[in-house]
């Protein structure tokens, strides 16, 4: 039987319903009235999930018809957020859905709540990956997604003494109803043994240990089209027959699984690091496990209607990003030379062709190297291909750069001097067609500084395309209430697929019952998130107070630091009556540190002491509340965005590549009080001046500080105020103050007078309760350009050059 339409086309309540009854009855083996909870929550997600099977079978016979060119997205983490909301708003089926759970006497939200987000990334970097997945299906962009399907996710954080702990995040305890399994379709990943000479350049390669890839995949909607990419996620598995049959039998139960234990350790977890690298076996293990699996689907996807390699570099493109899946670019030349023949120069002119460079960062810390040593062991033969590619490369800069040893070096793939090292940032720019950034001021950043060589080699290869954020998951999923409004005003929907249009709301800033109306639903909102803080951290919180919200990782650049003095310094004021600058606040944080960042660990656990402190303060309280809301994810920050009236960008300007938080909250009509770094000074662009609080040194600024000598001690001299501050917060963790006092990196207290005062114009411009309200309907108004259909609009045009391909239907 084959479906011409939709099976579901025209659904109503009583088809969603029925559907939903027989999953119970046929996938679950049980009825409405004794079903478990469980049961009921993977019918729901099982009948939403078939909604969108036939789209997809669509989509995969129309690729498969037209052969497109396909973007192939390689990433080591990906954020995807709750599945069930989002396949119900994209299936079209969220009112006839919520019917028929009525009808049958069942809670969304109780089942709302059994959907768990997997957590398959650490942060930012994760969910833009999510959010360009999401754009790409809703542009109609043929794309793939690559990632590993990790058994533990990031963990979940819970506070002790506030200090954080981490538990593991099983999330696929009660199975995963959103992913469909293709055992089939499994991949050879081979590590370590030895390398055998062939002819010429040609070599072969013999693993000492093989380890399976078994593939699943996640559909990816398109909002408001048809189209349905996938997202596919490898998990290791032991070859067959790893089982030591004859150890069990001789009681060594352990001995018997270790090979399995082994192989399956590669998907286990997520390292839960962001923004630093910590160089272990495993991770590297990993990567190439990951990047060999996506290579081997990519070639046979390709073969299914392709036979040429003169082809390939037309039909595919590879975006990495960061450096993690860097080493696909070793491992493609592998294939192309070793096993299908390729002269090196034509593998190598195929590769380059192939692959685009996304860099995150300009942190040093964060820039991948691996010990040569260890590449050898690992991947023998890869780490031979890098010391030609390097070879071949050094030749072309030595021949632009005659006797220049210093740009050798500078420039080399292989880090010289102590231990040889693969700079990974190097390869990938040396090995892919175009390197982009990701906000202005990075990609301005990167070609200036971290990969300055590079850029002067080949300035036609170095792109900018500032991130941006899905207006569904982020507006519409997020923030029902506003996006009700919006389409309103603006007589429809279309808005969530051309954000631009949100401009259109301006006159509305001017318009004072609609100010009215934003404001209630603000009010709203807020009253959502101090039940949920209220439930989570026993904090009781004013609905009316302004909310000020940080949501972010914890990383000392990013100066949580400097938010927790401000709320000290205020402490101080409300409790000496100096309250002319105070409105009543709360102050929200939420954010993760890796479990071995001890420095960010500390500060969160000072931030908790400081919310004790605040709370519990009777004379302070009516005016600061603070919450650390733990465990901040996707879902959480689909509940705080929504109520933000202030969002807090605060990094040490020329430290933060882009950030997309500050995108997600504008979006929702916070303001921000920000420094100029990464995506800040795009949207300080795009809202106006006047309605963005700047503050804080610039980059220029910060090199000049640093050039004369940075004294962080003299500030403390200098204010008394900042003075009254430490000298508090030492009482608490005195390490932390002898480390602002004698060295602060990040120039927290070169900024800690700026800030305090802009906070001062923060707190006087919301007493002026209009034209708050307006400069809000202006930030959501001018912030359409940082939609994520924009940014994948930009790789289309200038990196990927591929066009959208329509599914009928
Ligand atoms: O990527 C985001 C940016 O908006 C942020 O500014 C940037 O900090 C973030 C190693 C990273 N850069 N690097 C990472 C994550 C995990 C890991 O293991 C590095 N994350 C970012 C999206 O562009």
């Amino acid at each position: 039987m084959t479906y011409v339409t939709s099976p579901h086309s025209g659904d109503t309540p009583g088809d969603f319903g029925r559907d939903l009854l027989s999953n119970l009855y046929y996938q679950r083996g049980t009825t409405l009235e004794s079903a478990s909870a469980q049961d009921t929550y993977h019918s729901l997600a099982l009948t939403v999930r078939n909604r969108l099977v036939d789209r997809y079978i669509r989509t995969a016979a129309a690729h498969y018809r037209a052969n497109p060119r396909f973007i192939y997205y390689l990433s080591a983490e990906y954020m995807l957020g709750k599945q069930l909301d989002q396949n119900l708003l994209y299936s079209g089926t969220e009112d006839s859905a919520h019917r028929a759970l009525e009808g049958l006497g069942l809670s969304s939200s109780d089942l709302d709540a059994l959907d768990v987000e997997p957590g398959l990334g650490n942060g930012g970097l994760g969910r833009l990956a999510a959010c360009l997945l999401d754009a790409m299906a809703s542009q109609d962009i043929p794309a793939v997604g690559y990632g590993i399907r990790y058994d533990f996710g990031i963990f979940k954080q819970a506070f002790q003494d506030g200090g954080q702990v981490e538990r593991p995040d099983d999330w696929t305890f009660y199975g995963n109803p959103w992913e469909f399994h293709a055992s089939d379709d499994q991949q050879t990943v081979g590590f370590y043994g030895h390398v055998e000479p062939l002819d010429g350049v040609r070599k072969s390669w013999v693993p000492g240990e093989v380890v399976l890839g078994e593939p699943s995949h996640m559909l990816v909607p398109g909002y408001g089209t048809s189209t349905v990419n996938i997202i596919r996620l490898w998990r290791a598995r032991a070859a067959r027959e790893s089982f030591d049959l004859s150890r069990f039998g001789a009681g060594q139960y352990g001995e018997a699984v270790e090979e399995i234990v082994r192989s399956e350790n590669i998907s286990k977890v997520l390292y839960p690091d962001d923004s630093t690298e910590l160089g272990r076996e495993l991770r590297l293990k990993q990567q190439h496990f990951l990047v060999t699996c996506a290579l081997r689907d990519i070639v046979r996807r390709f073969r299914l209607r392709n036979s040429d390699w003169d082809d390939f570099a037309g039909k595919v493109v590879i975006q990495l990003n960061d450096t993690h899946p860097v080493m696909a670019i070793a491992e493609l030349m592998r294939m192309l030379v070793d096993e299908e023949g390729l002269e090196w120069d034509r593998a190598w002119s195929i590769t380059r062709r192939v692959f685009a460079y996304t860099c995150h960062t300009l942190l040093p810390e964060a820039l991948e190297t691996w010990p040569v040593a260890l590449v050898q062991r690992l991947l023998p033969r890869h780490m031979e291909i890098i010391f030609l590619i390097n070879h071949l490369f050094l030749q072309e800069v030595a021949a632009r750069y005659p006797g220049d040893d210093a740009k050798l070096r500078e420039l080399s793939i292989i880090q010289e001097g102590g231990e040889q090292r693969v700079r990974m940032a190097h390869l990938a720019v040396v090995g892919s067609s175009a390197v982009n950034g990701v906000a202005e001021l990075h990609s301005r950043l990167l070609a200036a500084t971290t990969l300055r060589g590079f850029a002067e080699l080949w300035p036609g290869r170095f792109h900018n395309v500032t991130n941006g954020v899905s207006p569904r998951r982020f507006v519409r999923l997020a923030n029902p209430r506003l996006s009700g409004l919006i389409s309103e005003r603006l007589g429809g929907q279309a808005w969530l697929t051309d954000l631009d249009r949100l401009v259109e709301l301006e006159p509305a800033a001017d318009d004072s019952a609609f100010r009215e109306r934003w404001r209630e639903i603000k009010r709203l909102n807020r009253e959502d998130l101090a039940r949920h803080a209220l439930a989570a951290t026993g904090v009781a919180i004013d609905p009316d107070a302004l909310c000020d919200v940080m949501i972010k990782r914890f990383h000392e650049y990013k100066r949580q630091l400097l938010r927790v003095l401000h709320v000290v310094a205020q402490y101080h004021r409300i409790r000496r009556d100096q309250v002319v600058d105070v409105v009543p606040r709360t102050i929200v944080f939420g954010g993760k540190a890796a479990p071995g960042y001890y420095a960010a660990k500390r500060i969160m656990r000072l931030a908790n002491t400081v919310a004790d402190l605040v709370n519990e303060d009777p004379v302070v309280s009516p005016y600061l509340k603070m919450v650390f809301l733990p465990d901040y994810n996707v879902s959480r920050a689909q509940l705080i965005i929504p109520a933000a009236d202030l969002s807090e960008q605060i990094s040490l300007a020329g430290k933060e590549a882009s950030g997309t938080s500050n995108m997600k909250l504008a979006l929702n009509g916070a303001l921000t009080i920000g420094t100029l770094d990464g995506a800040n000074v795009e949207i300080r662009d795009r809202v106006g001046a006047d309605n963005f609080f700047l503050f804080g040194l610039d980059t220029t600024e910060v090199a000049a500080v640093r050039e004369r000598g940075y004294d962080p001690r003299a500030y403390y001299d200098r204010d008394a105020e900042l003075r009254e501050v430490l000298d508090t917060v030492a009482h608490y963790d005195k390490d932390i103050v002898d480390d602002l006092l004698h060295r602060d990196e990040y120039l927290t207290l070169a900024d800690y007078r700026a800030y305090v005062d802009c906070q001062d114009q923060v707190a006087r411009a919301w007493r002026d309760r209009e034209g708050w309200t307006r400069t809000s309907i202006l930030n959501t108004a001018r912030s359409g350009f940082f939609s994520s259909d924009r940014t994948v609009r930009d790789y289309c045009r200038d990196i990927w050059h591929v066009t959208p391909l329509r599914i009928d239907g």
